[in-house]
């Protein structure tokens, strides 16, 4: 059985990988109706990642005898100023994320819940990936600068990162 204290945080955790999905998903709606198909395509796919994010701690929650608390919609913002911006806060979004996770580590110590710290190593390597590839993405942003060229560059790469189509199409045409 899962510590109140250790449910308490993984709660709070699926809350904010809601959040994240919600978060990239308006990101991403907002760069297609830029003509940015590859920045939409890539954002899609991180949208729908934070949502399996949340499934895993939703899963795991419940079958360690807790109650998985799923959290009600936040609007998200509709525009965005540039792609520089949106992946800006992509990185600071997910330096916060990183934090939180290492914080839930901390508090499966402090329990003594080293199944759950076990769990999080996961989780642990997935922000080292994510945080690495947002800084990836910015220095690219910050070499292209204003360029209209590059940015169609840009933007054709990251779709093809992102197999070029937006995920939820698939199959459906
Ligand atoms: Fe869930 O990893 Fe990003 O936020």
């Amino acid at each position: 059985m899962i510590a109140k204290k250790v449910e308490s945080a993984l709660n709070q955790q699926i809350a904010l990988e809601a959040s994240s999905s919600q978060y990239y998903l308006a990101m991403a709606s907002w760069a297609e109706t830029q003509g940015l198909e590859g920045v939409a395509a890539f954002l899609y796919s991180h949208s729908d990642e934070e949502r399996l994010h949340m499934l895993k701690l939703v899963k795991y929650v419940n079958e360690r005898g807790g109650k998985a608390l799923i959290p009600a919609l936040k609007a998200q913002p509709q525009n965005f100023k540039s792609v520089q911006y949106v992946f800006e806060e992509v990185l600071t979004h997910e330096e916060l994320v990183s934090a939180e996770i290492n914080n839930l580590v901390e508090i499966c110590l402090k329990e003594k819940d080293y199944t759950t710290q076990n769990f999080l190593q996961w989780y642990v390597s997935e922000q080292i990936e994510e945080e690495a590839l947002s800084r990836r993405v910015l220095d690219k942003l910050k070499f292209i600068g204003n360029d209209k060229a590059g940015m169609y560059f840009f933007d054709r790469d990251l779709g093809s990162m992102s197999g070029g189509e937006v995920p939820i199409m698939k199959g459906t045409n």
